[in-house]
């Protein structure tokens, strides 16, 4: 093999530079070449002739030097680049969940008149979360196929109610108030999670002081507020904690009220639930001579309404592409 090709073959830097040394340094036959020119009878070409070969050595040299440290350089490049794409993780800001969103609009709204937020057990008694609230022993609301029991006769609240009931057994009206929080029963499908959220609310004052028309139109303009400029409609309907009761609609936002999927073709939209508290209320708590509304609303119907969300489901996915767009 010749010096050039071994040269050329020279696998790295470091044996590059032994190959420099062996054919350029002090001890390389080029050197010892020069060394014994000035014994040599034909003294300039042979010098020439030195220095052609040393160039032409030293010129190999540092091409392949050159090439091996372009190799080198893209090696270490490869191994150390950094994937400008992968943490867009860092690019997303957090968001408000819009079921807490819709939570904290509707808080905002009644806040804002005068409606004080309260907070109570999500495990609660049976006499907080049924006895109170006029839904007695063996009445169908209280059924095992609807309600979540505890070992020790405790249930997960299934609806907030018992908050308002905490609320009466200690304060004295007349109150405003508001219930937001989680609440739990046995129902899983297209629009129904075993856990969803609602916002309720009281109002009581003395006897006479409260009437239904007080009620329908905090509604009707909390509805106006919420969904923007909508037709509503109250329809007679029964709980057993108001008497008289009602469900509201709201005129169908997707299709204005011509008829729709959304509306089952009736160009209404259910929203919520409302009714003269029932006297039988008032006396589980010990209230005399006194009287007041009360409503409720689940959150995730008013949500996924007002955001357009089709399946309930998807927004207890964690799906970043969903919540992203609530920025
Ligand atoms: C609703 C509908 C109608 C309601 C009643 C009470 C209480 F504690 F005062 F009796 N709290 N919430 C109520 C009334 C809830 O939800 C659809």
């Amino acid at each position: 093999m010749s010096n050039l090709e071994r040269i050329n073959d020279a696998p790295t830097i470091d044996a590059l530079d032994k190959l420099r040394v062996e054919l350029l340094g002090r001890k390389s036959a080029i050197s010892e070449g020069f060394a014994a020119l000035k014994n040599a009878a034909d003294k300039a070409q042979a010098a020439a002739e030195l220095n052609r070969k040393k160039e032409e050595l030293s010129n190999a040299i540092a091409n392949r030097k050159a090439a091996l440290e372009s190799v080198e350089l893209e090696a270490k490049t490869a191994k150390e680049a950094i994937d400008v794409t992968l943490f867009d993780f860092y690019d997303r800001g957090g968001s408000l969940h819009p079921i807490n969103r819709a939570m904290e609009e509707i808080v905002e709204y009644f806040t804002g008149m005068n409606f004080e937020v309260k907070n109570g057990p999500l495990i609660d008694d049976e006499f907080h979360n049924f006895e109170a609230l006029n839904l007695p022993k063996h009445h169908p609301a209280r059924e095992m196929q609807d309600t979540f029991y505890m070992n020790d006769g405790m249930v997960l609240r299934t609806h907030t109610s018992n908050v308002q009931i905490h609320t009466m057994l200690a304060e004295k009206p007349p109150f405003r108030m508001i219930a937001p929080g989680a609440v739990f029963r046995r129902d899983y499908d297209l629009t129904h999670t075993p856990m969803f959220h609602q916002v309720e609310g009281l109002a009581v004052d003395e006897k006479g002081a409260i009437s239904f028309a007080n009620l329908k139109h905090i509604l009707e303009d909390f509805l106006n507020s919420f969904f923007g400029d909508f037709p509503t409609r109250f329809r007679p309907s029964f709980f057993p904690f108001t008497e008289p009761s009602a469900e509201v609609d709201v005129g169908c936002i997707f299709c204005g009220g011509k008829g729709c999927r959304m509306c089952k073709n009736t160009g209404w939209l259910e929203v919520l639930g409302c009714g003269m508290v029932d006297p039988n209320v008032f006396k589980a708590v010990g209230y005399e001579n006194v009287g007041g509304y009360a409503f409720g609303m689940g959150v995730e119907r008013l949500a996924t309404l007002k955001y357009r969300v089709g399946d309930l489901r998807s927004l207890y996915e964690g799906d970043l592409d969903l919540l992203e767009q609530f920025r």
